[in-house]
């Protein structure tokens, strides 16, 4: 009775899978077609599995449709980094390019009122200068990521990238002001702390999920900590969020 169980749970693990895919790729797709025209001269490229779907539609334009020719992307992660190479596309950075006419990124969670967690990946302190940059920030998703709160959703917490030398007051002193528990990111294989791009090290705050936080307010607050280097909190930063969803269509929040 019990042999077929196992069997069952990975079949359906994996059509959630294809589905979760496809919403990915038609939100990912439906922004790039909606945000990046021939007037777009400087693209931020987030991280994350959804944002390859926005990369290989752009490449998808150039290297087929023969559009954007003079695009320049800016990454904001190493992984940002690769994929721009990897499918040929003009690589930029914020030192020749600093002024963004769009940015696509991922996220972890998104609410209400625009509020985004990001930095599941590790990648929020490049993510967040990239986005600061950008005219218009355009947030790409499946369906799982849409809440009506932070905190609704399966999600490790608000990622912070925090000094190394340093994460032991910060942990405690968020703890103190905002309650829940923040704990150093682990790296699975390796039994050491995860080491950003930037070379800090990443605390997981898990807040209170049903209190009602002030996220900006908050979001300052843990700025202000010494050797807080950046926040996955996000907020009024994005312009627009494209879900792709289990029916297929794509649900557009402003
Ligand atoms: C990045 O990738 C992160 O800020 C966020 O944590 C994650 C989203 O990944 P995915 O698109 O794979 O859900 O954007």
């Amino acid at each position: 009775l019990f042999r077929g169980a196992p069997i069952l749970y990975s079949q359906i693990r994996k059509m959630d899978d294809i589905a979760l895919d496809a919403a990915k790729k038609t939100a990912a797709r439906t922004a790039v077609d909606q945000w990046v025209t021939e007037d777009t001269k400087i693209l931020g490229i987030g991280s994350g599995s959804t944002v390859v779907y926005a990369v290989q539609r752009i490449a998808e334009r150039v290297w087929k449709e023969g559009e954007l020719t003079d695009l320049i992307c800016v990454p904001s992660s190493y992984q940002a980094h690769h994929l721009i190479l990897d499918y040929n596309l003009n690589l930029g950075d914020l030192d020749r390019n600093p002024n963004i006419d769009v940015a696509i990124d991922g996220a972890d969670e998104v609410d209400r009122h625009m509020v985004l967690i990001k930095g599941g990946g590790g990648c929020l302190l490049q993510e967040k200068v990239v986005a600061s940059c950008a005219k218009n920030f355009i947030v790409v998703a499946d369906y799982t990521k849409n809440s009506i709160r932070l905190g609704e959703q399966w999600c490790r917490g608000v990622p912070i990238e925090v000094a190394p030398m340093a994460y032991v007051p910060i942990k405690l002193h968020i703890e103190a002001l905002f309650g829940g528990e923040a704990s150093l990111r682990m790296a699975k294989v390796k039994a050491g702390p995860i080491v950003t791009d930037n070379g800090n090290f990443l605390l997981d705050w898990k807040f209170i999920a049903n209190r009602e936080y002030d996220w900006d307010e908050v979001n300052k607050a843990i700025t202000m900590i010494p050797g807080v280097l950046e926040t996955g909190l996000f907020v009024n930063m994005a312009q627009k969020c494209y879900f792709g969803m289990a029916d297929g269509n794509v649900k557009v929040q402003n």
